[in-house]
Formats: C-alpha cells, sequence, structure tokens
C-alpha cells in the first residue's frame, strides 16, 4: 500500500488537479498579459476557466465533496463527517494500521456449545480504525471492531451472562460503541460501551434469546459508523445447540458509499450523498470484493452438510440471499432458532439488521456461487464461492460443464 496509490484518488484526482488548474490558469494569464491588453487576457483566462470547469467538475470531482453541507435530521445531526476530522484523518494518515486483508476468515468460527448449564462468557473488542483495501486498488478508511470486517463472530449459550469489555484503540479519531440485538436494554448496550479513543468500557447483559443477531456501533450516527464496516454477529444457542452439520461458515453482506466511481482507484472519501440516497458504489460479503472467493477460502466436500451464518449489515437495502446451484435444506428465517426451520428454499430474504442461518448437504461437486439475488449486485462485489470437491453422481446431475464466457 505505497502512499501515492492510496492518496492518488484523493489529491490528484480532486484537490491536485484544483491546484494544477489554478497554476495553469495563472501561468496563462502572465503569457498572455506580455501578448494582449489586461482586459483581453483576463477574458482569455476566463474563456480557459469556463471551457476548463466544463470538462474537469463532471469527471474530476468527487460529486460527494458537497455531502459536507447536507442538512438531515437524525438524532446524531448530519451524516457527513465533521470537517476537523477530515483535517485530522490526514494529519495522522501514517498512524492508521495498514491491514493486509480487511476480510473475516468466513472459516472463523467458534465450535458449537456442547454444555448444557449456563454460564458467564467473557469476550474483549477493540475497536480499530484501519486502512484497508476495499477492491484492487481501492483502499478505504474502515471502521472496524478487531481490525476485520464483519468483527469477531460470537457464540454463547440462551441463558448465559455475558460481560463485553470493549476498547476504543487510542489511535481512533472518532468514539465508537456496540448495539447488540441480542441485549435487551437502551440502545443494546450502545449507551453503556459509548467509549471516546483509548477508553474502556464493560457491559454486562443476559442472552434472554436463542437467535443469530447483528451487532454493530452505534456511535453517533449508527448507519455512518455501519457504512464503514462496524458489524459482527453473535449467536445464542438454544440449550442443546443447532442440529449438527461438517462446517460451518460466517458472512455478512455489507455497502460502502464512495465518492469515486466503481473501480476508481485510490483511497476513497465517504458520500454521505449517495449514502442518504441509499446507492452505494460497492456491495460486499465480509468487507470487500472477492473476500470470499479465492481456493481455500470456503471449502466443503460432498456428502458433508454446511451451514452458514449470514447477516445483512445493510445499511440501506435488503438481501436476497442465494447459493446458485443449491437449495436450502432449511432457512431458520430471520435467524429464528426457536421457530421450525423452513424447508426446500431456493432464496431467502434479509433485511437490513438481520441475519438467517441455513443449512444444506452437498450432493455434487462444482463452484457454488453465492450471491444477492438483486443480481446486479454481484457485479458490485457481492458474491463468494464455496468449493465442493468428491465424487459426483450421475444421477442428481451430468452434462459437460464449460467455462463460463463472456458477452
Ligand atoms: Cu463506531
Amino acid at each position: 500500500m505505497a502512499l501515492a496509490s492510496l492518496l492518488s484518488y484523493v489529491f490528484v484526482q480532486t484537490l491536485g488537479l484544483a491546484i494544477a488548474f489554478i497554476a495553469a490558469a495563472v501561468l496563462l494569464y502572465l503569457i498572455l498579459r506580455h501578448l494582449h491588453s489586461r482586459r483581453v487576457a483576463l477574458l482569455l483566462v476566463a474563456i480557459f476557466v469556463g471551457i476548463s470547469l466544463f470538462f474537469y467538475v463532471p469527471n474530476g470531482l468527487p460529486h460527494g465533496l458537497s455531502g459536507s453541507f447536507i442538512t438531515s435530521y437524525g438524532p446524531a445531526g448530519s451524516p457527513s463527517l465533521p470537517f476537523a476530522n477530515v483535517i485530522k484523518f490526514f494529519s495522522h494518515f501514517n498512524e492508521f494500521e495498514r491491514v493486509a486483508d480487511i476480510a473475516k476468515n468466513p472459516n472463523d468460527v467458534p465450535p458449537p456449545i456442547a454444555r448444557m448449564a449456563t454460564t458467564t462468557d467473557h469476550f474483549d473488542i477493540t475497536a480499530k480504525e484501519v486502512i484497508g483495501e476495499l477492491a484492487p486498488g481501492v483502499y478505504q478508511n474502515y471502521w472496524t471492531f478487531g481490525g476485520t470486517v464483519p468483527g469477531p463472530f460470537l457464540r454463547v449459550m440462551q441463558g448465559d451472562t455475558v460481560v463485553v469489555t470493549f476498547h476504543n484503540d487510542a489511535s481512533s479519531l472518532h468514539p465508537h460503541t456496540i448495539d447488540f440485538h441480542a441485549v435487551i436494554g437502551p440502545g443494546g448496550g450502545a449507551g453503556v460501551l459509548l467509549a471516546k479513543p483509548g477508553e474502556t468500557k464493560t457491559l454486562t447483559f443476559k442472552a434472554m434469546h436463542a437467535g443469530l443477531f447483528i451487532y454493530h456501533c452505534a456511535n453517533p450516527d449508527p448507519a455512518v459508523h455501519m457504512a464503514h464496516g462496524q458489524y459482527g454477529m453473535i449467536l445464542v444457542e438454544p440449550p442443546g445447540g443447532l442440529p449438527k452439520v461438517d462446517k460451518e461458515f460466517y458472512v455478512v453482506q455489507g455497502e460502502f458509499y464512495t465518492t469515486g466511481a466503481l473501480g476508481k482507484k485510490g483511497l476513497q472519501i465517504f458520500d454521505s450523498d449517495a449514502f442518504l440516497e441509499g446507492k452505494p458504489q460497492y456491495i460486499v460479503f465480509n468487507g470487500r470484493t472477492g473476500a470470499l472467493a479465492g481456493t481455500g477460502t470456503m471449502e466443503a466436500k460432498v456428502g458433508q452438510t454446511v451451514r452458514i451464518f449470514f447477516g445483512n449489515a445493510g445499511v440501506n437495502l435488503i438481501s436476497s440471499f442465494h447459493v446458485i446451484g443449491e437449495i436450502f435444506d432449511h432457512v431458520y428465517d430471520e435467524g429464528s432458532l426457536t421457530s421450525p426451520p423452513l424447508t426446500d428454499i431456493q432464496t431467502t430474504l434479509v433485511p437490513a439488521g438481520g441475519a438467517t442461518v441455513v443449512d444444506f448437504k452437498l450432493l455434487e461437486p462444482g463452484n457454488y456461487i453465492l450471491v444477492d439475488h438483486a443480481l446486479a449486485r454481484i457485479d458490485r462485489g457481492a458474491w463468494g464461492v464455496l468449493h465442493v470437491t468428491g465424487p459426483a453422481d450421475p444421477s442428481i446431475f451430468s452434462g459437460a460443464l464449460q467455462p463460463m464466457a463472456g458477452h
């Protein structure tokens, strides 16, 4: 992550070009002044400026820069980042940790709970603002729990007492906190855990309901913090747990709002206009494009049963979760583990701030693609691949597989 490539978008694309453009105008004036009267020179410079702005503004200036002047009506004021924090961000630019891979490994799921008696679970979570790669060459200032998106998968049993020690790293520019959807109490704990940079806070709660729950930052504008990657999930297992499966995966969908168009390289600026309109540039599984695409990331074998803990952090869109070439044997609709699961489901709706649990037995080898079946979103990054190896069964599926072709 070279400094020059990180800053290319912000400075070259916006401020750098603006400065070069003003310098060119001044230089042009000085040259023209030798050849013409002051009036004619100024007129020619004005024409140059007009033509240049006509081409530069639509192509060069991030439209979201206007977001600094947005009026809005949320309890926390404007979704724009305070200008002082933008200045602080660049003055502390080198102190932010560069994360080589922001994506949470989808295999990073704690084992099922074997006990039947309740206990006290302790979790340490640190909020950290880092710089990571959202797409190849596209960098994002992520606000995280523990340096990955999503944050850690927490697993407890219904009736357990949960003690969360929450630390906001001293390098943070913003206060952070956690609202656990598994908590009953004001703010889901957000008012208790609210920590300024460098502070540590503790919340104790009892996991009253079984289910799969989202947790997310909630201060001062929850949605802005979530649109920077600050979310994760907590599974509250009913006593006795879930039916046994061979593999469990952890996947969370999230949106990123950048002023640069899709694929524009360099460090991106948060686009509060697009955020309010609900038009993300990137829609991804586990924090970045391609996070679940690599060989070895999601692997399983024919004959195994897999379970996916799937959450939708939003902040604006509803997800239509589907696995291409599979049918979910069971869907624990809306993450409810105490209702009987739905059976034989193709696509399941996951609301913003909601979750689902699906499982299916693998019958055929091949690549199975996880998508949000609002399928244009795969072009924004919302897909992953489950690689399945093992013997084929021609009685279930046969025919010659061809490589994917373009248009
Ligand atoms: Cu936060």
